[in-house]
């Protein structure tokens, strides 16, 4: 499945690669693509993402999930 996020609080490089790494995390994350133009994430995993885990994931790497859907 793959989910889209969107994203408060990132405004550089490295902001991308903190939520790159915090959402890779996540069992059964195949890849990310964050896209810091669009202030978006892309998840792709093989099985079904909690909505409330991946928000804490980007939580405690300091930024907000503001919206989640499916992509
Ligand atoms: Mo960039 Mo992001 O200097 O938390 S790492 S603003």
């Amino acid at each position: 499945m793959k989910k889209l996020l969107t994203i408060e609080g990132m405004t550089c490089g490295s902001c991308v690669a903190h939520i790159t790494k915090a959402l890779e995390g996540n069992e059964g994350v195949i890849s990310v693509n964050v896209d810091l133009g669009s202030k978006t994430a892309t998840v792709e995993s093989d099985i079904e993402l909690n909505d409330e885990t991946l928000k804490k994931a980007v939580a405690e790497a300091g930024y907000t999930v503001t919206g989640i859907s499916e992509g």
